[in-house]
């Protein structure tokens, strides 16, 4: 558990490193690595530096080239030589000439100017900022001596410590099978610290017990029982269909959560930490609409989430796609927030979401100035701007929700004959009764309702 690593003998620590490939701006890579030092926190590690090598791409064998290895080794204590490695000609794999460096020690006292120096900072984990191949695993592992984790790699494990229901632990162990197990395999590292090391909790195996077959066979195992769920989150969302849906989507920590819970009086878990959802809540609006409306919260989404764990997650983010009503949620205290939003506009559009109508909600207000406030406004004339902290906000946001359902909502006369009074009783909880009156045909109802709701009073009729 994350708390645990804070009461260790010797907190663990890690330092961080980035190819920053020539397309790549300064800003971004920056914006990059500062997420990548939240989710390494998250997992319960300080940071003690970090270090960029600007390149046309990654090596293929190390990522950095051979005096930026020695470099990273200095943090580790490791030698920063691949025995038998031999780096290919330099316009190949960007040799270090070519390269610029663009290292930056956390002020960490005087180590920090000299990470090569005898006494420098130690670091345990090394950490890159993008996926590492099988094979450079195995280099890096041996030029640092230490521990080494990518972005999904360290993101597999908050999710896996986070994940609480039967779902999401299933969902954690295929996407840590399918994607870890063979880095495992092919690091001699992680396989040492079965249980100890940061990327190793979770399957209860060991790393080398689990043969190909095995993994294969668990995986299936995991994906019939993934399926059952399913079915039985497939018949409760087809009840619910007939209630109107929002669904709180957006970047992790944007406080879709501490919205869930104001709107719906719920108690879902807040915290200061990524990912800290990993499973869909689902609770009807408080005080209660009419007709009912249905909030859900959904698992944040985060830059470089690789595609197959996007996938693993699909139910989560198919609640989404049963919403009426999408509500991206956004940290606007964040300066990455445009992209953040980018991100998950992204993803709701490839999983098939980009048709369902939208609000922009802009949280988190009460950490800007009101200069910042007033530039936001201009830019995002019509976003709803609200601190989830605020219970008048909170109540503005629900009348925004409410007003756009209203606004769909068509007035209809009918007559419902005396032998389908029945219809009339469910009428009544479907859609707001204006009036009725009765005579030898039956009920005359005037009614305000969804065109879903006429459609299936129509059918129902014959
Ligand atoms: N100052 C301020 N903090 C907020 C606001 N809304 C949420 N927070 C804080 O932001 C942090 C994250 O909030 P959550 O609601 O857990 O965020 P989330 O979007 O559910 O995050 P994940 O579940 O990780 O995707 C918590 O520490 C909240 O207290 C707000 O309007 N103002
Ligand atoms: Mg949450």
């Amino acid at each position: 558990m994350i708390e645990q690593s804070n009461d260790d003998k010797e907190k663990k620590t890690a330092v961080l490193f980035s190819v920053q490939t020539y397309g790549v701006s300064d800003e971004e890579n920056d914006s990059s690595l500062i997420e990548l030092r939240r989710l390494v926190k998250t997992l319960g590690l300080e940071v003690v530096g970090k270090l960029t090598q600007r390149r046309p791409k990654p090596d293929k064998g190390t990522l950095l080239g051979a005096g930026k290895l020695k470099e990273l080794a200095g943090y580790t204590g490791g030698t920063g030589i691949v025995e038998g490695y031999s780096r290919k000609s330099a316009d190949e794999s960007g040799d270090d000439e070519t390269c610029d460096d663009l290292d930056e020690a956390y002020p960490v006292g005087s180590l920090a100017d000299d990470p090569t120096a005898e006494n420098s900072v130690h670091a345990n984990v090394v950490v890159y900022d993008g996926e590492i191949s099988t094979k450079q695993l195995k280099n890096l592992e041996q030029a640092t001596g230490v521990e080494v984790l990518d972005r999904t790699g360290v993101i597999l494990e908050i999710f896996s410590r986070h994940a609480k229901s039967r779902e999401a632990l299933i969902q954690v162990e295929i996407a840590k099978l399918t994607y870890l197990a063979p880095r495992i395999r092919a690091s001699h590292i992680g396989g040492d610290r079965q249980g100890g090391g940061i990327g190793s909790k979770g399957s209860g195996e060991t790393s080398h017990e689990l043969d190909k077959r095995r993994i294969r066979d668990r995986i299936s195992e995991l994906k019939l029982r993934l399926v059952e769920i399913r079915d039985e989150q497939n018949r409760r969302r087809d009840r619910r269909k007939e209630n109107l849906l929002v669904s709180l989507v957006g970047y992790t920590n944007a406080g879709k959560s501490s919205l869930m819970r104001k709107l719906t009086g719920s108690d879902v878990l807040v915290e200061d930490k990524l990912f800290a959802t990993l499973d869909t809540r689902v609770k009807a609006l408080q005080p209660e609409a009419f007709p009912p409306v249905i909030v859900s919260d959904t698992v944040g989404f985060i830059k470089k989430l690789p595609h197959d764990l996007v996938a693993s997650f699909q139910s989560t983010l198919d609640e989404a796609l049963a919403a009426s009503l999408l509500l991206f949620t956004v940290d606007v205290s964040d300066p990455a927030f445009r992209s953040q939003l980018a991100v998950t506009q992204t993803v709701i559009k490839e999983i098939g979401g980009e048709e369902i109508p939208s609000l922009l909600i802009l949280n988190k207000i009460d950490k800007l100035t009101t200069g910042e406030l007033e530039a936001l406004h201009r830019e995002f004339p019509d976003g709803i701007f609200i601190s989830a902290h605020n219970a008048e906000d909170v109540a503005f946001l629900r009348g925004k929700i409410l007003q756009y359902f209203e606004s769909n909502m068509i007035e209809t006369t009918m007559v419902i004959p005396y032998d389908k009074g029945h219809l009339l009783g469910q009428l009544r909880t479907k859609a707001g009764i204006i009036n009725e009156t009765y005579d030898e045909r039956g009920t005359e109802v005037t009614f305000k309702s969804f065109p879903e709701t006429l459609t299936w009073l129509q059918k129902k009729m014959g």
